[in-house]
């Protein structure tokens, strides 16, 4: 039988840490963006798109990335030769209870400019720990993103944690309390590289379009 083919992802290296608009990169690409709460899983989501251990920093310590992380990613199309460039764009985490008022607004007006600038952004990956309801500070930042028109799509993470039909409840329960009937909601393990190739199908038909 053959093989059905997939994306490949030929190339993925960090490229720079932004801690404002002067460091973004100068070369535009179309961006795909994560974002989530600390320790919610982005890093190593990340690191599994790439099948790379340590691309992006796996850290027991949440909350301490602050920056705008750039990373250079290459993919090749299934059944064809075609390649296309684009950069995975890594945010720093929101709601850890541990920072100030200051510092979250501080947080806030750099991820704010990022995200409403960016002329290269293809959609958001919002991030939530498939275990939990989404918390006060994932609805806000959902809201606020379906509010500027950026499109989203919800992953739910760890998914290895539960059984296969706790992770389907548990996706019905984000939906539901996202408040949107159709969104779709993939849940992912980066343990296990499952909704790997589904993510990727969706960033391929992003960056053809
Ligand atoms: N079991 C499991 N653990 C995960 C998964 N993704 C992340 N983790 C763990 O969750 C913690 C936080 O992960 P990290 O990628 O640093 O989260 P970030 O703060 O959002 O970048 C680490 O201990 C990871 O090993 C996953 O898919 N499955
Ligand atoms: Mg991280």
């Amino acid at each position: 039988m053959p093989k059905i083919e997939e994306v490949t992802i030929t190339q993925a290296t960090y490229l720079l840490s932004a801690v404002n608009r002067a460091q973004y990169p100068e070369v535009k690409r179309p961006e795909i963006v994560f974002i989530g709460r600390s320790n919610v899983g982005k890093s190593s989501l990340i690191n599994s798109l790439a099948r790379v251990r340590n691309l992006a920093r796996v850290s027991a310590q949440p909350g301490k990335t602050q920056t705008i992380n750039f990373y250079e990613f290459g993919a090749k199309g299934p059944g064809t030769a075609e390649r296309k460039n684009f950069y995975l764009v890594d945010l720093p985490g929101y709601g850890y209870a541990k920072t100030g008022k200051a510092q979250r607004k501080t947080w806030a007006a750099f991820i704010e400019e990022y995200l409403l600038r960016s002329e290269e952004l293809r959609f958001v990956c919002q991030l939530i720990d498939i275990r939990h309801a989404p918390m006060r500070a994932d609805l806000e930042m959902f809201h606020w993103l379906v509010r500027n028109g950026l499109p989203v799509l919800v992953i739910a993470t760890k998914a290895d944690k539960l059984g296969k039909n706790a992770c389907a409840k548990q996706a019905a329960r984000i939906r539901q309390d996202l408040g949107v009937a159709e969104l779709s909601v993939l849940p992912y393990s980066s343990l296990k590289n499952e909704g790997r190739s589904d993510l990727l199908d969706v960033i391929w038909e992003t960056l053809i379009e």
